[in-house]
This record gives structure tokens, sequence and C-alpha cells, in this order.
């Protein structure tokens, strides 16, 4: 009854529900699916250990409680060792564990090592204190915070990604299309996703990672391949030069954006904050803190510290006309 009015609630002007309210019950790929599995299996093991362990405590206690009025009472006789029982109680518990390592094994490798196929789409995800940083190297295409991918049937199309960390460790769990896998400095990971259903879907780093690590929020956008091609042909555009440099620009330049943030087209080419060429077709910006409308922009870039405190990105205090010719030359970085 809930589910229809959930979706009508969620449906976005794009016609794509939106997961915010994520679900780790609601597996939607081959590795999270293979992962809820395994996880259903080891609670239905620990949950049948638990019972009976449980069991036999509370039926001691009843059992053999003390009985102050009760001296003539015969005790059971006491049993002195038994070989059966105690390789019994070794040797199930040891088979118990080689079942759960095999399965946990299987399944790792299975997210892990699996090789892509030719038409995969490959993404490269870098963990920054606090937001990702998100290249597409088969279509030559940097982005941040939201990751598009297309429906894959049968891993036509999957999603293969490859996980690094330029600082600490960081860790990606966008809990409807799988598990948690962690960005490591120094190391290189590997997850991979095959989502049946369009949608858009919430993540989270989920290793701590300093101050901020909350709102270190992702998300992966599923869309039919006609329109995941579509959104490649868009962010494969440089900005073009304009004739003229807008003042905009020009403050973008003397206010020293460019020192950390890149504009592909421009010299602007800075790499310590999150790529802009493209920021106005991004749905949130500081990784998912504030929704991407103009009010939102000029707040952040005045104190970005007012909705992010700690984040990496200094306060500008920029006001008036100033203000207002930078974000005038953002809105055009569609
Ligand atoms: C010292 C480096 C640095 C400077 C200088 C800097 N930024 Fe940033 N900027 C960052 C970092 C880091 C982030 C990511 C913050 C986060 O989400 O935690 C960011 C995020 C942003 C975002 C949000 C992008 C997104 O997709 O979420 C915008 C917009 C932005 N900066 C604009 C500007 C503008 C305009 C200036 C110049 C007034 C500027 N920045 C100066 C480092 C910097
Ligand atoms: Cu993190």
């Amino acid at each position: 009854m809930l589910a229809p009015l959930l979706a009508f609630l969620q449906a976005q002007p794009s016609g794509l529900t939106e997961h915010k309210v994520t679900n780790m019950f609601n597996p939607m790929t081959t590795p999270a699916k293979a992962e809820f599995n395994m996880g259903m299996l080891e609670f239905a093991i620990t949950g049948a250990i638990f019972a009976v362990v449980a069991g036999l405590l509370i039926y001691t206690m009843i059992r053999f409680r003390r009985r102050p009025n009760d001296d003539s009472r015969q005790e059971p006789p006491q049993i002195y060792g038994s070989n059966q029982i105690e390789a019994a109680w070794t040797v199930i518990p040891i088979l118990i564990v080689f079942v759960i390592a095999g399965v946990s094994a299987r399944t790792v490798w299975g997210v892990e090592d699996a090789s892509p196929p030719s038409n995969a789409v490959q993404v490269s995800v870098v963990g920054h204190q606090f937001w990702w940083e998100v290249h597409y190297p088969g279509y030559n295409i940097t982005t941040a915070n939201e990751i598009h991918v297309p429906v894959s049937r049968n891993r036509e199309r999957a999603t293969y990604f490859t996980l690094k960390s330029t600082d600490v460790i960081h860790s990606l769990w966008i809990p409807e299309l799988g598990g948690k896998t962690d960005l490591i400095p120094n190391r290189v990971n590997h997850t991979w996703i095959d989502p049946s259903t369009p949608g858009i879907f919430w993540g989270n780093c989920t290793e701590f990672c300093g101050a901020q690590h909350a709102n270190m929020l992702i998300q992966v956008v599923v869309q039919e391949p006609a329109d995941f091609d579509k959104w490649v042909a868009e962010q494969q555009q440089a900005q073009a030069i304009p004739a003229e440099i807008s003042t905009g620009q020009k403050r973008f330049q003397i206010s020293g954006c460019w020192a950390c943030h890149a504009v592909k087209g421009t010299r602007f080419n800075g790499k310590v904050g999150p790529d802009l060429t493209h920021l106005m077709s991004r749905r949130q910006l500081g990784s998912g803190v504030l929704d991407n409308t103009p009010a939102n922009l000029k707040d952040w870039i005045v104190n970005p510290q007012q909705s992010k405190p700690g984040c990496l990105m200094p306060a500008s205090k920029m006001t008036g006309q100033n203000l207002d010719d930078l974000v005038a030359y953002l809105e055009t970085l569609k």
C-alpha cells in the first residue's frame, strides 16, 4: 500500500525514482544480491547457534535451579568427560567455520576479482576529504559526487569501479547497489555493479575520515543506455572559450578559485577540489549537503564552512556585484 505512495513522492522530474532513504534489504545488482544472500546465510547459522545456546542455558537455569526445601531430591549423576560429545562440539564448529569462510571468500572474490566484459563502463573513483572525484577513463570525463551509469542486463555494460584515495581511508557504500569497499591510499580496490532498474541511488562514505565524514554523500544515477550515452556526450564537451572573457570568469581567476578547481576548455586546472566543467549538471553541491540552486551556490561560495564546517574549501567572504558576477559565470557551466 505504501509502495506506490512512496514511489509517487520520490518521483523526480527526470522520471527517475530517487532512493534517498537507503535500504540494504533491497539489493538490486548481482554483487549486492550475492552479499545479501551471504549475510542471510550467516545470520541464519549464527541465529541457530544462538537459539541452541540460549535454549540450553534457559533449560539449565530452570531445571537445575536451587530448591531450598527439597534436600531429598535426587541430583542427576555427574558425567566426567565424553570423547564422543567433546569430538562433536569440536568438529561441528569447525565445519560451521569452514562453511562461513568458504561462502564469504567466494562472495568477496566474486565481487572484487570479477573480470569486466569488454563493453564494461569503467569508472575510477578517488576519495578526498570530503568528496568523491569521479573519472571515466574510457570517455575522458571528470566529474564529482554524482556517478552516472547505464542500466545493465545480463552484465551487458556493467559498471566496474577502480577505487583509490588521496588522503585517508574512505569507503564506498551504496546500499541498494552493493556492499562497502574501502578506498585506501597507495592501494587500488575494485568492485562492480549491474543495476537492473533506472533510479537515483544514494550512498555514503562509511569509513570515518574526518570532520565532515557524515556529509560525504554520493549518488549513482542509473539511466537507460540511450540517456546515459546522452549524458556522456554532454559531459565530454569542454567549455567554449568566449570571444570576450566575462567579468565573472575574471572574478574566478582573481579570487584564486582556479588554484583548486578545473574548468575544461579554459586554463583553470586546479586539482584540489571538484572539477567544475559541468557543475550545473549536478544535482547537489558539497557532496550532498546542499541542493544545487543559485541561492545555495552563493551561500556556498561566501562561506562553505557554514553548511559544511571543516571542509577543505576556504570562505571567500565575497559580496555584492563580485559575487553576482561569479555566480553568473558558474551558472554557465552546464
Ligand atoms: C583551497 C582550495 C579551494 C579554493 C581556493 C576554492 N575551492 Fe571550491 N572547493 C574546494 C574543495 C576541497 C571542495 C569540496 C568540498 C567538499 O565537498 O567537502 C570545493 C567545492 C566547491 C564547489 C562545489 C562543487 C560540487 O560539485 O560539489 C563549488 C561550486 C566551488 N567549490 C566553487 C569555488 C569557487 C567559486 C571558488 C573561488 C571563490 C573556490 N571554490 C575556491 C576547494 C577550494
Ligand atoms: Cu570519507
